[in-house]
């Protein structure tokens, strides 16, 4: 079943704040100030001789359609302004693999190993031209991620941690977007899902995708899609674009893990269950095999049990 996503035009914090975060549901915010980079990055010049030449990881891939789970892509590095150019033509007269091959930035931190993405920090002559709205209390910021892709390209279903608001600045994306009360029918290899075309899968691998709650919409230069944590979503590139999403911390700090740097990593106290369970598996293996199953049912019809009474996500 397909819904289309709700688009809210010309919004201020407030309605944000009071009306829209609490409901914790993906919306299309439209006509909301982020400053000039909707004009100016749509050059192709200005963003590549005001962005320079630094040097960025990109995703390159000869197949538009990117895989985190089976690597149909390479990570190659490329000056910044070259790689944008790349991005922004079909056809390559200089390439890795193919001529027609796509790429896809995910900007990093300065340390990519250890620190986060911060436009403001790699990017600083173009971070000016961007207006965050002030949807969140400065204290709650984590990252802000430059993205660029192809046309073309489309990007593995996947959730986030954190809240997240995709500021699309450039050319137009398509975004499928599944609830978290979806998650049993997902096929989750970690926060990623196998399912790698969801217009098309395979009914025979994936049975219960077909059940899943599709929410789609266009997002336009100059629109806001609100990501709250653990949507799953996936975009296509509809054109060359250029977002730059915004994630940050709904709960306390303690519970996100402090090594992450991406805004995926689960949160501290999942994390802690999953090692309990690791034990409690591992304990039951005393028993001789059917009584495994039989405790291990036990153990499944608690844990449902105690998850309904909590109700269900949106
Ligand atoms: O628009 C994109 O390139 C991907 C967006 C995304 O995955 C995110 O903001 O978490």
């Amino acid at each position: 079943m397909t819904f289309l996503l709700d688009v809210v035009s010309n919004i201020d914090a407030s309605v944000f704040i009071e009306h829209i975060y609490p409901k914790r549901r993906p919306v299309i915010l439209r006509g909301v100030d982020i400053g000039q980079c909707v004009d100016k990055w749509r050059s192709v010049n200005y963003l590549t001789t005001k962005g320079g030449g630094m040097p960025v990881k990109i995703h390159v891939s000869a197949t538009p359609q990117m895989d985190f789970i089976n690597k149909n892509f390479t990570y190659k590095s490329l000056p910044f302004d070259k790689f944008v150019q790349r991005a922004s033509e079909d056809e390559h007269e200089e390439f890795f693999e193919t001529k027609t091959e796509s790429y896809y930035l995910r900007a990093l931190g300065d340390d990519p190993r250890k620190d986060k993405a911060d436009i403001h920090q790699q990017f600083p002559q173009l971070a000016d031209d961007i207006q965050f709205p002030k949807f969140f209390p400065p204290d709650k910021f984590f990252s802000s991620v430059f993205r660029i892709a192809s046309k073309g390209t489309q990007l593995w279903t996947h959730y986030d941690v954190m809240d997240n608001l995709l500021i699309q600045v450039v050319g137009r994306k398509r975004v499928i977007l599944y609830s978290p009360a979806d998650v049993d029918k997902m096929y989750l290899n970690g926060d990623k899902s196998e399912v790698l075309d969801v217009d098309n899968p395979d009914p025979e691998r994936f049975p219960k995708f077909l059940e899943a709650h599709r929410h789609e919409g266009i997002l336009e230069p100059g629109d806001i899609l609100f990501i709250p944590a653990l949507w799953f979503h996936n975009v296509i590139y509809k054109d060359y674009g250029v977002a730059v999403n915004v994630f940050w911390k709904h709960l306390n700090d303690s519970q996100y893990d402090h090594r992450d740097i991406y805004g995926n990593k689960d949160h501290v106290p999942f994390s802690r269950a999953q090692q309990i369970l690791d034990r409690a598996l591992k304990t039951l293996e005393e028993l001789p095999e059917e009584y495994q199953s039989f405790y291990g049912h036990r153990l499944i019809s608690r844990i449902e049990r105690k998850v309904l009474q909590k109700g269900k996500p949106p």
